[in-house]
C-alpha cells in the first residue's frame, strides 16, 4: 500500500514549493493543505507538528516528518524512499 503523505503549505513559500517538488520527483500522490492566512488551520497544524509553524509541515503515514530541510535530508541519507514505498 502507498503511503499517505500529507503536507502543510502556504501558496508563495519556497520551502513549500521545494517540498512538493521533491515529492513529485519521486511520483508519490500526497494531500495538500494550502493554509494562507489561516492562523486556525496553521494552530491545528503546529498542535499535529510537534509545536512547528513554519511551513510546510509533512507527515507521512500521520507521523510527523518535519519540513523542506527535514525531508531534504532524509532523502540525502537515502531514508526517504523506505518510509514513501
Ligand atoms: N527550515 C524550514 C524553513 C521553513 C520556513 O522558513 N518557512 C517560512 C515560509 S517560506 C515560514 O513558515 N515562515 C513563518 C514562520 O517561520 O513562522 C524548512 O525547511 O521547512
Amino acid at each position: 500500500m502507498a503511503a499517505q503523505v500529507e503536507i502543510y503549505t502556504w501558496s508563495t513559500c519556497p520551502f513549500c514549493i521545494r517540498a512538493k517538488s521533491l515529492l513529485k520527483k519521486k511520483g508519490v500522490d500526497f494531500t495538500e493543505y494550502v493554509i494562507d492566512g489561516d492562523e486556525e488551520a496553521r494552530d491545528k497544524m503546529a498542535q499535529r507538528a510537534n509545536g512547528g509553524r513554519s511551513v510546510p509541515q509533512i507527515f507521512i503515514n500521520d507521523q510527523h516528518l518535519g519540513g523542506c530541510d527535514d525531508i531534504h535530508a532524509l532523502d540525502a541519507q537515502g531514508k526517504l524512499d523506505p518510509l514513501l514505498a
